[in-house]
């Protein structure tokens, strides 16, 4: 067990040190007195068994003492999970959501939000490249925290079960759809923390890695306020993309990029999927039939299955670009060209359609 980064954690430590000494010492005790029983009574030496009935004296003692101890032990235990729970009065918010297989951390009040994917590269997964030294417990974008301030995490997800979990921070938390779940840390050092997804969430559970850069407090502001320019810059980008065309070939490799990161996990590289899980790309009914439908599959997902929506996950010119490789890819070839503009007519469309 880890001693962690944070007062917390030191304190799980303690009491985990603690309890395992307990145990020690009545483990020493009982076995010893068993084994002394044993060996200097016994039958070969002449020894006689006793044979006393219900003595209250010896039932009071062996009631009487372990209530002793298991108080001695619930009271630290009480007070340090008191101390979890409690996360009045933080500095800053952090909404934690977990899906397959990804998590989304935002920043409350703050309009800074993002994706954090594993970046960890196929190749060494598949063992075609030598594995490196954070083999699956890296990320493209990781959740970036201020040292010293008392962060309140609130976690929930957006498919199925998931858990939070940053062993240097004792913070271990289930992220449970339609339900908010609460946690708080408050780091001592800065540095970078790894963690994982702690409940078994489907395929690619183990590759759900979690990183966390904790700065000093300077530090941290800097990247915040630096992080609203990107962001801002971004969604200009993004706007200004709607106006552009973009030739076959562009399409095409930008959206074999973005297919290798974000769709191949499931879909596979090769387009061929999972037969019974996840179906292929690959002469697919929909990435070869009607463009609005295949549209609407990524951009809404699909209600009840692990084929989420990307509306917010990507812009429109990128699920531009990985529609109309889907479309040309894997001996696909309908020749189709779908533009960011498409896609936000299509998102258009569909707002118009809810509001009436
Ligand atoms: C977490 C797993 C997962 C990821 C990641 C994923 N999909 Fe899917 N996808 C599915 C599942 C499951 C279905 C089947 C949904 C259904 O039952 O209709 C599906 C269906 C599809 C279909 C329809 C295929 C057919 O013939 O029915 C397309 C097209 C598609 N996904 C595109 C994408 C794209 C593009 C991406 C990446 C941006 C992506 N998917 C990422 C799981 C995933
Ligand atoms: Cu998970």
């Amino acid at each position: 067990m880890t001693q962690g980064v944070t007062q917390i954690s030191g304190q799980v430590y303690e009491l985990h040190m603690l309890i395992f000494y307990i145990c020690c010492a009545i483990a020493l005790i009982v076995f010893g007195a068993m084994f002394y029983s044993i060996f200097k009574h016994r039958k070969s030496k002449g020894a006689v068994a006793a044979h006393f009935h219900e003595s209250t004296k010896v039932e009071i003692i062996w009631t009487v003492i372990p209530i002793i101890i298991l108080i001695a032990m619930a009271i630290p235990a009480t007070k340090t999970l008191v101390a979890m729970e409690d996360t009045t009065q933080s500095d800053l918010t952090v909404k934690i959501t977990g899906s397959q297989w990804k998590w989304h951390y935002s920043y409350f009040g703050e309009e800074v939000e993002f994706f954090s994917l594993l970046a960890t590269s196929q190749k060494q997964i598949d063992g075609i490249e030598a594995k490196g030294a954070h083999y699956l417990l890296e990320v493209d974008n990781p959740l970036v925290l201020p040292i010293n301030r008392k962060i309140r995490f609130l976690m929930t997800s957006d498919d199925v079960i998931h858990s939070w979990w940053v062993p240097d921070f004792a913070v271990k938390k289930d992220t449970i759809p339609g339900f908010i779940n609460e946690a708080w840390t408050r780091i001592d050092k800065p540095g970078v923390y790894r963690g994982q997804c702690a409940e078994l969430c489907g395929r690619a559970h183990g590759f759900m890695p979690i990183v966390v850069h904790a700065m000093e407090e300077d530090d941290y502001d800097a990247w915040l306020a630096d992080q609203k320019v990107q962001l801002a810059l971004a969604k200009e980008q993004a706007a200004q993309a709607l106006g552009s065309v973009l030739t076959l070939e562009a399409l095409m490799l930008e959206g074999e990029q973005i297919y290798v990161e974000r769709c191949a996990v499931c879909h596979q590289a090769n387009g061929e999927g999972i037969p019974g899980a996840f179906p292929a790309i690959k002469g697919s009914a929909v990435a070869t039939g009607d463009l609005d439908a295949h549209i609407s599959t990524i951009v809404n997902g699909v209600a009840g299955t692990a084929m989420q929506s990307f509306s917010n996950q990507l812009t429109e010119q990128e699920i531009a670009a990985v529609i109309t490789y889907q479309r040309n890819g894997f001996e696909n070839n309908t020749g189709d060209v779908v533009q960011a503009a498409d896609i936000n007519a299509f998102k258009m469309q569909s707002q118009g359609k809810e509001a009436q």
